[in-house]
């Protein structure tokens, strides 16, 4: 399970930065000489140091950026509006109140395995996060669902099964029950 992985990691860098500051409450009770050229020698190698490794970072990640390039039409679209607690999903694009809703009613939207969707998301009040779960519940991918704005978000989704859609944005009193699904047979 990621999530428990990234949860135990940041427990464990928490640790690290927790025991980091009473070293220095403790190191700086006495007050004393400060050697700043030392100091300033000790910032820069850091700063170096964390430039180097962000660099390294950044080029083993970079190929694994989830989002596709759009140089091909996609093979489907697939309209998301948000809106307090629930996000429409349709073939169709929506546009009014009742399409919206009707949306939220209709039947979940199925796409082909393996087919590139691109999801069109926006919204019809405040900022809503529009999330992409698999199946098994990882987090795939995820845009903003902004109001006046459409998000493009492609996706090539290769599991078959049920993927759920879930807000990423505290936007209300409701916020946690904002969901909707999407099929992949
Ligand atoms: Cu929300």
């Amino acid at each position: 399970m990621p999530q428990l992985q990234v949860f135990y990691f940041f427990l464990v860098l928490m640790g690290i930065v927790a025991l980091v500051c009473i070293w220095v409450a403790l190191s700086t009770r006495q007050a004393g000489e400060v050697d700043t050229g030392a100091a300033y020698r000790l910032r820069k190698g850091f700063f170096i140091g964390l430039c180097s490794v962000f660099l390294v970072l950044l080029f083993i990640t970079l190929p694994k950026v989830p989002y596709s390039a759009e140089t091909s039409p996609p093979d489907r679209v697939v309209h998301v509006v948000g809106k307090q607690f629930a996000f429409a999903l349709s073939d169709n694009p929506i546009a009014t109140d009742r399409e919206w809703e009707e949306g939220t009613y209709s039947k979940p939207v199925e796409v082909p395995a393996g087919a590139m969707v691109e999801f069109r998301v926006t919204s019809l009040d405040v900022n809503h996060g529009f999330s992409l779960y698999s199946p098994s519940g990882q987090l795939l991918s995820q845009t903003q669902a902004m109001p006046g704005y459409v998000n493009r978000l492609r996706a090539v989704l290769d599991e078959r099964g049920r993927y759920a859609v879930l807000c990423l944005e505290m936007c209300g009193m409701d916020h946690h029950k904002m969901r909707a699904v999407l099929d992949v047979k």
